[in-house]
């Protein structure tokens, strides 16, 4: 329709998409068969790519999803693997109308199963750069730190040489926080915050997903974080409203993942009005696109079908998401 292909033509920014939740059904079995995989056998979801596709489709809740998001990635070995992972997913961007990319990935949960961060970060780095030659997109990476592992294990994973070298060459925009969000309150990884801050890097957390809305404040506060990933829960919380809405807050709201792991009952229980009649900055994203059944258009389209939108309101959304990137002002001046 001419609507669709009106957002098709918005210059997107995409704020919020975990590389690994982009791993589809079919390249997880290519993946699992080429490096000699074995699935768990006794999970029937893992018996074909249409089983797992309908099981995707049945999540419970964000810990129903991390179950299945982990064993996936599980498939994921070599140099080549992350690379082919990273352009699935930027071929998809570019042709949604993405034309700057700031991506998560969660670099414990393969340094845990013995890949190197060297292995990581070159497959990710040889997708980037392809991306920039190909299809004319920038991008950045911001690694995130997994929330249900213990604080002192994610500062001895940011204090790793390697990891610490990728800081200081630009190879890693920021750091961002994710995985299991309730019993795992913002302030419990201060310290590390603290260093990434001094050390010039931009800070992102997921906050208000699951979480009260007091974790976004907690997050504010005791994180310094410059943006928040997801906070839908602010729309709980008049007060806070007002204090995101003065400072330019971006929020990084992802609507199809909502509803599928039920954070909300519909599309139409986001906040997505109330936002807009506050005044606060928030981008839509697709969170982790093989998983919640759409990439980043597919949001876009979502939203304005359930608030009908008109185009002064998707303009608003896109320039505040060009001015809540991360990238330089010349590279914003081009998008707007
Ligand atoms: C995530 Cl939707 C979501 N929430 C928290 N952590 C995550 N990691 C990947 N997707
Ligand atoms: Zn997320």
């Amino acid at each position: 329709s001419e609507l669709h292909s009106f957002l098709k033509k918005l210059p997107k920014c995409e704020h919020h998409i975990h590389l690994e939740g982009a791993l589809a059904p079919s390249l997880l079995f290519q993946l699992a068969s080429r490096n000699e995989i074995i699935l768990p056998p006794d999970d029937d979801a893992f018996k074909s790519r249409d089983a797992l596709l309908a099981r995707y489709k049945r999540f419970l809740s964000l810990d129903d999803f991390l179950h299945y998001y982990y064993i996936g990635m599980s498939v994921l070995i070599h140099e080549d693997d992350f690379e082919a992972l990273a352009w699935d997913y930027f071929r998809h961007a570019s042709s949604d109308g993405v034309h700057h990319a700031e991506v998560f990935f969660d670099p414990q949960a393969h340094i845990s199963r013995g890949i190197s961060y060297s292995t990581i970060l070159n497959g990710f780095n040889a997708a980037r750069s392809r991306a920039q030659c190909e299809l004319g997109i920038t991008t950045e990476l911001i690694c995130c730190f997994l929330r249900h592992l213990p604080a002192s294990k994610c500062l001895a994973v940011f204090e790793q040489d390697d990891i610490q070298a990728s800081f200081a060459n630009g190879a890693i925009k920021g750091i961002g926080l994710d995985s299991s969000e309730l019993g795992f309150p913002p302030h419990l990884f201060k310290d590390m915050y603290e260093k990434a801050a001094k050390q010039g890097l931009r800070r992102t957390a997921h906050a208000g997903e699951e979480g009260p809305a007091d974790f976004i404040t907690n997050a504010l506060e005791a994180l310094g974080v410059e943006r928040i990933d997801h906070g839908i829960r602010l729309a709980d919380d008049d007060e806070l409203m007002g204090r995101v809405a003065a400072n330019g807050t971006m929020l990084t709201v992802c609507p199809l993942s909502n509803v599928v792991l039920k954070c909300v009952g519909s599309l139409e229980e986001l906040p997505i009005r109330m936002f807009l009649d506050a005044g606060i900055k928030f981008s839509i994203n697709s969170d982790d696109p093989a998983y919640f059944g759409g990439y980043v258009l597919d949001n876009y389209c979502a939203v304005h079908e359930a608030f009908d939108l008109d185009i002064g309101d998707w303009e608003r959304i896109c320039r505040s998401s060009i001015k809540g990137s991360w990238c330089n002002t010349k590279r914003k001046a081009e998008m707007i």
